[in-house]
């Protein structure tokens, strides 16, 4: 046990926080009246900017809708981007949503050959994926898959923003090429870059439900309990991210503080978060695409605590499974997050997605700091600035 708490969470915290209600993890289903959407767009003269060539019809792959009389038209064959795809949440996603046969999942990953042996060894069929790599820490590495990506000439209908670092033991911090702190650098300016230039191929899709998912975390929520174990998420005014978040001229640290890794992972998921619904402002209505994050359920086993220490490894999941009782399998984490990319019940725009007990989705309640709009535009605007749109 000793080993699940954070240094500065005594017995005595602990049992306070576990009196904080926790609103979000087991709350009920609520109804959701979501209508798919059906606008084809096709920005002929966008494609030509960007010199794609025309987008092909994949006729040789498509699928008929389900429950769709077979004389109706029949839906192609979709594209999803997935960053992350060689292990965990990632890897489960690409498996469940390729097993159908109705989606051609991009693995987009840092390490070609262990995304190429995770997909073989998970029974991925060929036919349904490709790896691409992309290196989420460099800046340069973004914009030379997003070229990769446009030179395959595959429609991009669905973008899934997955990857992420922890580095909770680390107690220095480390830097991406562009000179970052990493775990901010990599889950979220990467991922901002990313889904800043491809929402244009998002727009050019005639996929009829268009998706751009970023995900997102519980522990980023200081409205649970699992948000309130220390470190707790906090960006503060953002000094730390406008200063360049390099550890030089300024911190590390999006609010200016000192390094502490655990809370680095917090904040850029407060991040991913808050620019989920600063797209669905800016973009929803204009583009049809809808935007989502989502909270999959504590998938204790996976990669992302390999960092952390042996003992934590050991107890974490036994803790999470019949303590907290959040746990959930990396198989069930991959289905849920295959809803969010392929449920036409789960296309509305702006929403962060949790499960309850019985595996049903829920439309989730946000932190002040994680729904906060005057901070999600600034974040956007320095965000903007760092990775060079603006
Ligand atoms: P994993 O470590 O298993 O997966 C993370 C993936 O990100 C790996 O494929 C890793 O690649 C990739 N990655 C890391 N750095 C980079 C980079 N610089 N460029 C490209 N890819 C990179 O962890 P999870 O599956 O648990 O995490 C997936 C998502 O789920 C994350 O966003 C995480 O925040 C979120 N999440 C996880 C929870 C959990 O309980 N596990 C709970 C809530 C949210 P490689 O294989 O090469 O290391
Ligand atoms: Mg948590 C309902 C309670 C709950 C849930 C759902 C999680 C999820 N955690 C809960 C409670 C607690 N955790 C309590 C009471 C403690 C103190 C013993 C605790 C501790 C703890 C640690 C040390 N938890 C952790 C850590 C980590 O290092 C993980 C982390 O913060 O990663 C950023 C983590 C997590 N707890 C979760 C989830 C989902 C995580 C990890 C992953 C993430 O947010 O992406």
């Amino acid at each position: 046990m000793a080993a699940l708490l954070p240094s500065t969470l005594s017995i005595q915290k602990e049992s306070k926080a576990i009196a904080i209600k926790e609103t979000s993890l087991f709350g009920a289903a609520l109804p959701t009246s979501l209508k798919a959407e059906f606008s084809p767009c096709f920005h002929k003269e966008l494609r030509k900017k960007l010199s794609i060539g025309p987008i092909k019809a994949q006729t040789a792959a498509t699928t008929p809708a389900v429950n769709q009389p077979s004389e109706k038209k029949t839906l192609r064959k979709g594209t999803a981007i997935i960053t992350g795809a060689s292990s965990g949440l990632g890897l489960a996603t690409a498996k469940s949503l390729a097993e159908t046969g109705k989606w051609h999942v991009i693995m987009a990953c840092r390490n070609f050959l262990k995304a190429e042996k995770a997909a073989k060894s998970a029974g991925i069929p060929k036919e349904n994926y490709t790896v691409m790599h992309l290196d989420l820490a460099s800046l340069e590495s973004v914009r030379q898959f997003v070229d990769t990506f446009r030179r395959s000439g595959r429609p991009l209908d669905v973008l899934v923003c997955n990857a992420a670092v922890y580095l909770p033991t680390a107690k220095e911090p480390t830097f991406t090429a562009d000179g970052f702190e990493l775990s901010v650098g990599t889950n979220h300016l990467g991922h901002f870059l990313l889904s800043r230039l491809l929402l244009d191929d998002l727009k050019q899709s005639d996929y009829p439900q268009r998706r751009l998912i970023i995900v997102g975390s519980i522990t980023g929520n200081t409205n649970t309990l699992a948000g309130n174990v220390p470190p707790k998420a906090n960006l503060g005014d953002l000094r730390g991210l406008a200063g360049g978040l390099n550890g030089v001229g300024s911190s590390s640290m999006i609010d200016g503080g000192e390094f502490d890794g655990a809370k680095a992972y917090k904040d850029s998921k407060v991040c991913n978060m808050l620019t989920m619904q600063e797209f669905h402002r800016r973009f929803h209505e204009e583009t049809g695409v809808s935007f989502a994050s989502l909270y999959p359920g504590c998938i204790a086993e996976t990669g992302l605590f390999r960092e952390h220490i042996p003992l934590f490894r050991l107890l974490f999941p036994p803790f999470q499974k019949y303590i907290t009782k959040g746990y959930v399998s990396e198989d069930e984490a991959g289905k849920r997050l295959a809803q969010v990319v392929s449920d036409p019940s789960l296309s509305k725009s702006g929403v962060y997605w949790s499960w309850n007990k019985n595996s049903s989705s829920f439309e989730n309640q946000l932190s002040k700091e994680a729904s906060d709009a005057e901070k999600a535009r600034k974040l956007w605007e320095v965000s903007e600035k760092l990775v060079g749109l603006a």
